[in-house]
């Protein structure tokens, strides 16, 4: 059996007169391009000299690894040119990079984790790279873009997608057609048609969760997993069962291949208070998958994609996954 490009997926969405232009098209297929790029630095690991971590800080005060900049290197270089963007954001970078003078510039804005799950690299866990596109605002076809520019809700994102470097490459997207998957096809370096229609089971026994945190959560989070380890004698009446691989990509993954809930909730630190994940380019896009895959994405409460965002790197609690399982935990906060 023949299986489809992504390139041959995206076309079809374009005739198919779905969100999907040809402008937009382009600019998959360039960071798809690129992720290929990421991934075979990252296969390459000490063979290529990448790992380990620079003296530099990102913006988030969380030191650098090679890979990490690499990484946020080869998606600017990849997509300053293409004449599809006005500009682009990045967990990388403190501020927007706007298209050089010298290129064309488009209607699309592009933001990305270029590699998320870092602390694994240098571990050899699979890790990843999480995008989103917006449309940029009319105004700014007439200006400087601006980061205000960035700052839409969820819900107006066009695409989403990310690329998991593990024992397969995978690339998963979403034009807002619902969700397909391709993999890597190494000799041909082809990203191939692998799932039609990725769908997350309503109902699940698996949580995902850092339990270190435990002393920190809030109330009804800690009611939640306390039932969940309850077990089948709990009120819960069923047994769970509990994975953390701390790289968001590999986890989220996990649960749009056989479902399950991942959590990374706003917790009662300082530092914890807006959780730790960041809403732009990790919780809106990875929340707009999950729902094209008939999940469900809040931050303990409220639908993420709605969420007014007021500032580029600001961080959001994140629980989302199996759509009932994820409307569970929204009725302990409601108990509180
Ligand atoms: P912790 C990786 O640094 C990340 O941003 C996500 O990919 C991951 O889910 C989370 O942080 C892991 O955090 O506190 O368990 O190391």
């Amino acid at each position: 059996m023949k299986r489809k490009t992504l390139t041959q997926y995206l076309v079809e969405q374009q005739r198919n007169g779905n969100a999907v232009t040809a402008e937009l098209r382009l600019l998959l297929e360039t960071v798809a391009r690129a992720c290929k790029g990421i991934g075979h630095a990252v296969t390459k690991g000490a063979l290529g000299g990448v790992l380990g971590s620079l003296e530099s800080e990102n913006v988030q005060g969380e030191v650098q690894k090679k890979l990490d900049v690499l990484s946020n290197e080869i998606l600017l270089e990849a997509n300053e040119w293409g004449g599809n963007l006005m500009a682009m954001a990045s967990e990388e970078m403190e501020t927007i990079h706007r298209i050089p003078n010298e290129y064309p510039k488009g209607g699309y804005l592009l933001l990305f984790d270029p590699l998320d799950g870092s602390s694994n690299i240098d571990v050899n866990v699979s890790i990843g790279t999480i995008f989103s596109v917006l449309r940029a605002p009319e105004a700014a076809s007439t200006r400087e873009v601006e980061e205000a520019d960035f700052l839409q809700p969820g819900t107006q994102q066009v695409a989403a997608g990310y690329a998991v470097y593990g024992p397969q490459s995978m690339l998963v997207l979403t034009v807002g057609n619902g969700v397909v998957g391709f993999t890597l096809d190494r000799e041909m370096g082809t990203w191939v048609l692998t799932t039609e229609s990725m769908t997350i089971p309503q109902d699940t026994s698996e949580f995902a969760i850092n339990m270190s945190n435990m002393r920190h959560w809030e109330g009804p989070v800690k009611r939640y997993i306390d039932d969940c380890l309850a077990g089948e004698t709990g009120p819960l009446a069923k047994n769970y069962n509990m994975r953390w691989i701390a790289s968001m990509v590999a986890d989220v993954h996990r649960i749009m291949t056989r479902g399950g809930i991942f959590m990374y909730p706003r917790d009662e630190r300082p530092s914890g208070k807006k959780g730790k994940l960041r809403l732009m380019y990790e919780a809106n896009p990875m929340s707009f998958i999950v729902e094209q895959a008939g999940g469900a994405a809040t931050d303990g409460e409220q639908r993420i994609l709605d969420a007014q965002p007021n500032a580029l790197h600001q961080r959001i609690g994140v629980v989302m996954g199996s759509k009932n399982e994820v409307e569970r935990v929204s009725r302990y906060h409601m108990e509180d």
